[in-house]
């Protein structure tokens, strides 16, 4: 009989503290053993000459979420997972959507209907929390924290999902007593709202003024003003899709403090700038989505925070609406001014080639801090460490193996979304997951799907722990 299932050999370990090789046993699905010589096992896997990293945690993504205006995500569990992996991710926490007037309850119902037996690798929920109502406050969300789904995102924008400041303390009350996680979209409607107005009085219509409606300003304020709710309740907080240094000086200023104040940044602050909203015809709208990407000194702000550790967590926040879609991008056609197109870019496969390529390959981060930014962060402040997240004994056998010297070329004709586009189409990298294992099992190799629909299990997350930026801020 053998001794593990699994063992992968030679392997250069790297989590978020140590690099060393060593050979991985892994017996039902978690890693048992990690030395040499651990004996026989049923597979082998050589990973000489690999770099052996935990499972991606894409903690901000949108799968299948019901909107009210008649927009239709492109992805559902299935393919949205299964894009998922084959980028090296294997864990993903999409968000149960509460619409006004509905229960939170009924929302998070609805979302394990529509996710059960359709993933190929590990998901959990978090909240999306529209309707503070008292029966939320008191019975629901206490509830449901307690059955894990300890995370919920609140907006401070959109007519349909913003809170005003007095509901948002009362949140981050009920965060504070509950122990949850609250992540915030921080963008001033109303600043969004007036600027809107202004350009669609002069004809400015075009998906590029998307990115002058949604004002670095706007985000500062909101930011700046998140922080201050947060504070006054003494509660930590998320600040979700950072795009630039006006909101990175805030959240910089409140980790300075000792505030328990934590900042996630996406690829398209990375790769994207204002320039990619104005192309010719409606094609600006593929790169549509709240913050809006800003300009180069934006790119390199963000990859100074994402060095420097005022960003603990790095996220595809993949919001996929096809572009020749009337249920998509051309929801209200092509003339349709930005303020209808729908919000968000796909990102699932891209996210952490992205990274690795631009930042580990290119020495802009090192492997560690990679491996904290797209793993073993979400993992703590998600309360899903040390199930996930790293590789430790006992830990779930999440495993993603890169080849760091293969070269690619992002073509959406190989990615396993359903969107009709990247927008990162012809972009050359450098590094890429050559095998993904999601607790033992295989689930993609090369770039293509090795799993099974229904083989992703929903976890339930336990409490946040803290993810320390580096610096050590006090407070944390
Ligand atoms: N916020 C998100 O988190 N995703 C897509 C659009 C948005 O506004
Ligand atoms: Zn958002
Ligand atoms: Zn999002």
């Amino acid at each position: 009989m053998s001794d593990f299932d699994t063992i992968i050999k030679n392997g250069l370990i790297i989590t978020a503290a140590d690099r060393y090789v060593a050979d991985i046993g892994i017996k039902e699905g978690r890693i048992a053993a990690l030395g040499q010589a651990l004996g026989n096992a049923a597979e082998i896997i050589d990973a000489d000459g690999l770099w052996v990293m935990p499972g991606g945690i894409d903690a901000h993504c949108h799968l299948d979420q019901p909107l009210g205006d008649g927009a239709v995500m492109a992805d559902d569990f299935h393919s949205g997972t299964r894009s998922a992996a084959c980028g090296g991710t294997t864990t993903v926490i999409p968000f149960a959507a509460q619409q006004k007037g509905q229960s939170l309850r009924a929302a998070v119902d609805d979302y394990h209907r529509r996710s059960e037996g359709k993933a190929f690798i590990d998901y959990a929920f978090h909240m999306i929390v529209t309707d503070p109502t008292e029966t939320v406050l008191k019975e629901e969300l206490p509830a449901l924290i307690e059955e894990g789904y300890s995370s919920f995102k609140i907006y401070m924008t959109y007519d349909d999902l913003k809170l005003n400041d007095r509901e948002i303390l009362k949140v981050l009350a009920l965060a504070r007593r509950e122990g949850a996680m609250v992540m915030v979209h921080a963008e001033n409607a109303d600043c969004i709202a007036y600027l809107t107005e202004l350009l669609e009085a002069c004809g400015k219509t075009a998906p590029v003024y998307h990115g002058e409606a949604h004002s670095t300003i706007a985000e500062r304020e909101a930011t700046h003003r998140a922080i201050s709710l947060a504070e006054l309740i003494d509660v930590p907080v998320l600040i979700v899709h950072v795009s630039g240094p006006e909101a990175i000086e805030q959240i910089r200023w409140a980790q300075s403090r000792g505030l328990r104040v934590y900042g996630e940044t996406c690829p398209q602050y990375l790769m994207l700038t204002a320039t990619d909203l104005d192309q010719e015809g409606f094609e600006g709208a593929k790169c549509v989505c709240s913050p809006p990407p800003r300009d180069e000194a934006a790119q390199q702000a963000v990859w100074q925070a994402l060095e420097s550790g005022v960003f603990q967590v790095f996220s595809s926040d993949h919001a996929p609406f096809r572009y020749e879609d009337p249920k998509g991008k051309k929801l209200h056609g092509e003339t349709a001014c930005f303020k209808h197109i729908p919000n968000g870019i796909p990102g699932l496969e891209t996210r952490l080639p992205i990274l690795f390529s631009e930042g580990v390959i290119k020495e802009r981060i090192d492997a560690t801090r990679f491996v904290a930014l797209t793993a073993t962060n979400p993992a703590k402040i998600y309360g899903l460490y040390p199930r996930k997240g790293t590789i430790a004994i006992g830990s779930d056998a999440d495993l993603t193996l890169w080849d760091s010297r293969a070269r690619t070329t992002v073509r959406n004709a190989e990615l396993h979304h359903d969107v009709d586009y990247t927008p990162y189409e012809g972009l050359e990298l450098t590094g890429r997951p050559v095998l993904t294992l999601c607790r033992g099992q295989v689930v993609s190799r090369d770039g293509r799907l090795a799993g099974e629909p229904g083989f992703g299990q929903f976890l339930e997350c336990g409490k946040p722990q803290p993810a320390r930026p580096r610096g050590e801020a006090k407070g944390f």
